[in-house]
């Protein structure tokens, strides 16, 4: 059975969801009036809080195209997030990333590859890295991936590599349903992308990765099982990908029936539900927390704009020669 959070932990998964969306929803608003271009993870909020909730300090994150989840439930700061997909100096790479190569070495998000798979080749390294006593002592890798990923060659070679080498490496696969314009069912001969994990021989779990306790569970175990053994272990998140493949994008692709299906079980719909029954939170509650994450939106939004943008001088400065 699902063990139950406390009403601290239970109320910052809420929080934590909520923020993901209402930032996310700003960079579409913001997008629309001219900012770069943004991938959302609206409707995966579960799966970033849920596995990021598992990982402790030590441990280091590999991310892709849909990163802003995992950035900030790893606690990235929504105002600096913000000032680095405007290019401003006060952005976690100073302005120089857009919204797609967001790194965060003082969080431990090592790298976001816009390159799909790209994440699943950089990730083995990384933790071979930590195993070779590179990192901080006991550390292990996240890798988050999406079901595209999945389908390409270097999957099955960053599987096998982490097995063979036994290295400390999470794989998440957040199955979203889409690659892109493609729905994952045109693409795929096999039904789950565990299926294929499994024969390579590691402990797979299939998670339903809009139930963000379920996630946190399923998390906890397999971080538990890869620093018990060294060795690496396979979460894949069932999900969907609620808007496009990027912004704008009028989604005519999309089957609507299939959509509304899964947008009934929205996580922080779920949650919310789950938390009011078990009378963690109530319609007022919910009302203020919604109001006191938009404030903050709001601020984060403010910081950004009036960040000061590089100066020309810093133009060749972190540039690899
Ligand atoms: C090697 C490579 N091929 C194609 C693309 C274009 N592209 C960007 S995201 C994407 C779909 C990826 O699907 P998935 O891995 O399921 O991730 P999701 O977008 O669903 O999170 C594609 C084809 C790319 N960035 N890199
Ligand atoms: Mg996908």
């Amino acid at each position: 059975m699902q063990a139950q959070p406390n009403t601290d932990a239970a109320l910052r998964r809420l929080e934590t969801m909520q923020l993901i969306r209402a930032y996310e929803l700003a960079l579409v608003e913001l997008q629309r009036a001219g900012a770069p271009g943004t991938c959302t993870s609206v409707g995966q909020e579960a799966c970033a809080v849920g596995v990021i909730e598992a990982l402790d300090a030590r441990d280091r994150i590999v991310s892709n195209h849909r990163s802003a989840g995992h950035l900030i439930a790893r606690g990235a700061e929504p105002r600096r997030l913000m000032a680095e997909v405007l290019g401003r100096v006060d952005g976690y790479c100073g302005g120089r990333s857009g919204s797609l190569h967001i790194s965060a070495q003082e969080l431990g998000v090592v790298l976001t590859s816009t390159i799909v798979g790209g994440e699943l080749s950089m990730a083995p390294g990384v933790a071979l890295a930590q195993k070779m006593g590179k990192g901080d002592p006991g550390g292990i890798v996240a890798v988050f991936f999406g079901d595209g990923a999945a389908c390409e060659g270097i999957f099955h070679e960053a599987l096998n590599l982490a097995v063979l080498w036994q290295l400390p490496l999470l794989f998440v696969c957040e199955n979203n349903q889409w690659q892109a314009f493609v729905h994952r069912l045109e693409t795929m001969a096999e039904a789950a992308i565990a299926d294929w994990a499994r024969g390579h021989g590691l402990m797979v779990e299939t998670v339903d990765g809009n139930d963000v306790d379920a996630v946190q569970d399923a998390a906890a175990r397999a971080v538990a099982q890869i620093r018990a053994s060294g060795g690496p272990a396979f979460l894949e998140l069932s999900t969907y990908r609620q808007r496009g493949h990027f912004e704008p994008d009028d989604q005519t692709y999309v089957d609507p029936t299939e959509l509304r299906g899964w947008l009934r079980r929205d996580p922080i719909r779920l949650y919310s539900e789950r938390l009011r029954a078990r009378g963690l939170i109530d319609s007022a509650g919910l009302t203020a927390l919604q109001l006191r994450i938009d404030a903050s939106i709001t601020a984060a939004l403010a910081y950004a704009q009036t960040s000061a943008w590089p100066s020309p001088e810093t133009l060749t400065e972190y540039v690899y020669a």
